[in-house]
């Protein structure tokens, strides 16, 4: 008796991912969970400048990362809002997916393919991880400037 082999459900998601995080892995992993691949639109540098955002890695950087998590199958670059159906098609995407901050967003494909929204992992974003950043190389600044006050003063007392 031959093996029926059910057909590949593929899910979809778009998303910039800059300075990968567990937000974006615990995304992933439940999307991935919804169909038997996962194929991830990343946004190109030159689409994140449409968004309004700027992204620490480049493209190629964040789209080596995406493929590098066991949960991604593939991944095709973000270009633009109006691609979304065309992937469908080309992919044969059976589950669109996205975090629930585009709650409502992207309903209108709901014509053409599931439309599924997730809950976002709180406490974790990549501009929270900027800041946190931020504030790191601040304190580093801030302690090298009193070093130097220090060693002007002693400087001064020779
Ligand atoms: N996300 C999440 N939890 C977080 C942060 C992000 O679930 N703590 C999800 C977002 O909801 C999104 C995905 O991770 O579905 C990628 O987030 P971004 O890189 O910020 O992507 P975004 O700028 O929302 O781009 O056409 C769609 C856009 O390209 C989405």
């Amino acid at each position: 008796m031959n093996k029926v082999i059910s057909p590949q459900r593929r899910v979809l998601t778009y998303g910039t991912f800059d300075l990968f995080h567990v937000g974006h892995v615990r995304l992933l992993k439940r999307i991935a969970d919804l169909g038997d691949e996962l194929i991830v639109g990343c946004s190109t540098d030159g689409f994140n400048e449409l968004k309004g955002k700027k992204s620490i890695f480049p493209y190629e950087e964040r789209a080596e990362i995406l493929l590098s998590c066991k949960y991604v199958s593939q991944v095709i670059p973000e270009q633009s809002w109006e691609q979304k159906e065309s992937d469908i098609e080309t992919y044969g995407i059976d589950c669109f997916a996205m975090g629930d901050d585009w709650a409502g967003q992207f309903d209108y494909l709901e014509g053409i393919t599931r439309v599924v929204y997730l809950p976002r992992t709180p406490g974790i974003s990549t501009t929270h991880v900027k800041d946190v950043v931020g504030a790191v190389i601040e304190d580093k600044k801030k302690r090298l400037r009193n070093a130097a006050k220090l060693l002007n003063e002693v400087i001064d007392r020779m």
